[in-house]
């Protein structure tokens, strides 16, 4: 099925209209400002329209939610497109351990811990700043379906030279369209059920050619088999056409990168074991890299 009929035949979500125009109205605010959206987390594929069960994948939303944070820091205005309930910017430090770093002073009050204060300070400061001056957007997405109309959405309304679009979520490759889907919780007493996948159609040829073919579009592009890695990537950029993919490997992902543009020259970003003992992120020098690579571009599209 080619993209274009997968949106024909798949219905938007039923909150879709007032999300994009969340989105609408927060782009629209930030008018001539470097904007990027960022996706993140996995999407799940229900295999039960009443879903009980669905077919996930590994990503944890480390990527998008630490880059989140160094394209703030970086001047950007942020839409936070991710999967409900993978790590978020800010958030991300605290996952089940914020209960640990407060105590109880009275029956009316609690505090930070003093020996947790450093830490907690500069990460809820750069929050609250981010927050109350209004530049990330946070737009969950569940499913694949929910996913591929997000994208679309916001994509089309960030068709500019200020955009940056850094597609870093793990998007299936497979699903089972609605109509095909058992419509109650699949019993095992009617035997192993079988399953037929079908293939997700590939959108970010209309990314690139149709609904932001004005922004700076990067795709990540991850594998297992180091063998495959640059070929796939290149293949990626022939394909579609955009400026750069990010290519990783499942098992080295938090510390080697490589980044491909279609000058052909291969930049590899690899954290020292230093550099990780040191706390130092690869977002941070990825999110560096590529402001520098916009700023060519932006410069050059005058
Ligand atoms: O979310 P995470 O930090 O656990 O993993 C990040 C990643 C590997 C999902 C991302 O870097 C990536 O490669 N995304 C694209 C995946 C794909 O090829 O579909």
């Amino acid at each position: 099925m080619d993209w274009e009929s997968f949106y024909d035949t798949h219905p938007s979500p039923s909150n879709y209209e007032s999300i994009i125009t969340a989105v609408e109205n927060f782009v629209c605010s930030h008018e001539n400002e470097k904007m990027v959206l960022i996706t993140s987390g996995g999407t799940t594929v229900p295999i039960e329209q009443n879903t009980v069960r669905f077919v996930d994948n590994f990503s944890l939303g480390t990527r998008g939610s630490a880059s989140a944070e160094y394209f703030l820091d970086a001047g950007y205005v942020v839409i936070f497109l991710y999967r409900s309930n993978s790590l978020e910017p800010f958030v991300r430090h605290f996952n089940n351990s914020l209960l640990d770093k407060l105590e109880i002073v009275d029956d009316k009050s609690i505090q930070v811990k003093q020996s947790e204060l450093d830490t907690l300070y500069p990460i809820l400061k750069k929050y609250k700043d981010a927050k109350n001056a209004n530049r990330i957007l946070t737009v969950p997405f569940t499913t694949l379906i929910e996913y591929m109309w997000l994208l679309r959405g916001s994509c089309m309304l960030m068709d500019t030279k200020y955009s940056l679009l850094y597609l870093a979520a793990a998007v299936s490759d497979f699903y089972i369209p609605p109509s095909e889907m058992a419509e109650h919780k699949v019993q095992s007493n009617d035997g192993p059920p079988m399953i037929a996948l079908r293939l997700v159609p590939k959108v970010l040829y209309a990314v690139t050619h149709i609904w932001a073919p004005n922004a700076y579009i990067i795709s990540f592009k991850l594998e297992t088999d180091y063998g495959i890695l640059e070929q796939k990537s290149k293949g990626a950029l022939i394909k579609y056409k955009h400026q750069l993919v990010i290519g990783n490997l499942l098992h080295t992902r938090k510390r080697n990168v490589k980044l491909i543009g279609q000058d052909g020259v291969i930049e590899d970003i690899l954290l020292t074991d230093e550099d990780i003992k040191n706390g130092i992120e690869i977002e941070d020098l990825i999110v560096s890299n590529v402001k520098a690579k916009h700023d060519r571009f932006f410069e050059s599209q005058k």
